[in-house]
């Protein structure tokens, strides 16, 4: 059984949304971030960062910190979502969400979202660069299905869940017609609907 540390993020969505897809029984364990629980001693032994998403994997009692790690552990596990002859094209759009996606689209969710009117800097900087962020997917997408090709995989399960937040970035989702396309479809996978909704079972999968 695996063990899903986690909190209702996108960081966190992608791991739910991944064992789901996998059909891997889990228990999640809520960690509460606005009241500090993933700076907990016992907490950081697992998360060393004090960040969500970590999980126990209670068959070997492994335990494994950072939601790219999370995704290719999973997935090698699972024998799905990560092809091992399509793992260069899969491994560069993972690691693009884990180093630019997220973080990125992260600060202006700090910046636009969260603290309107802190910093024009902060705020002008990060819109830009998410909104740049739109335009490079949308591009990928124009030639590709998904992300690393034609299959859905752990490289998209990554990305998908920072779209997912498109109401707070104020770019205009609908606009970018392939990034839309891509969102669209994988917004009506059942994994996807119910990994998005594991803490909170009213949350509804934005329309672009
Ligand atoms: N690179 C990490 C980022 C994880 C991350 O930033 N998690 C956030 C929630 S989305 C968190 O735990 N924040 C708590 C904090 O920074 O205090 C990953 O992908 O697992």
């Amino acid at each position: 059984m695996i063990e899903l540390f986690s909190a209702n993020t996108p960081n966190g969505w992608k791991i739910s949304i991944m064992l789901e897809e996998i059909g891997y029984e889990y228990k999640v364990t809520k960690v509460d971030l606005g009241n500090d629980e993933q700076f907990k001693t016992d907490f950081l032994k697992i998360s060393p960062f004090g960040k969500i998403p970590v999980i126990i994997d209670h068959e070997n009692n492994e335990s494994i910190f950072e939601s790219g790690a999370i995704l290719m552990y999973l997935a090698d596990k699972s024998g799905k979502l990560y092809d091992h002859k399509d793992r260069l094209v899969i491994n560069q759009w993972l690691m693009a969400q884990m180093g630019t996606v997220g973080p990125m689209i992260g600060q202006h969710h700090q910046f636009h979202h969260y603290n309107p009117g802190k910093s024009d800097f902060g705020e002008e900087r990060y819109f830009k660069i998410a909104k740049r962020l739109y335009g490079e997917l949308d591009n990928r997408l124009k030639d590709s299905k998904f992300l690393a090709g034609s299959k859905y995989t752990i490289a998209d399960i990554a990305t998908w869940p920072w779209m997912a937040r498109h109401e707070w970035h104020d770019i205009g989702l609908k606009n970018y017609k392939n990034l839309s396309r891509w969102y669209l479809e994988i917004a009506e996978r059942e994994a996807v609907i119910k990994g998005f909704n594991f803490m909170d079972k009213d949350l509804i999968i934005p329309k672009p």
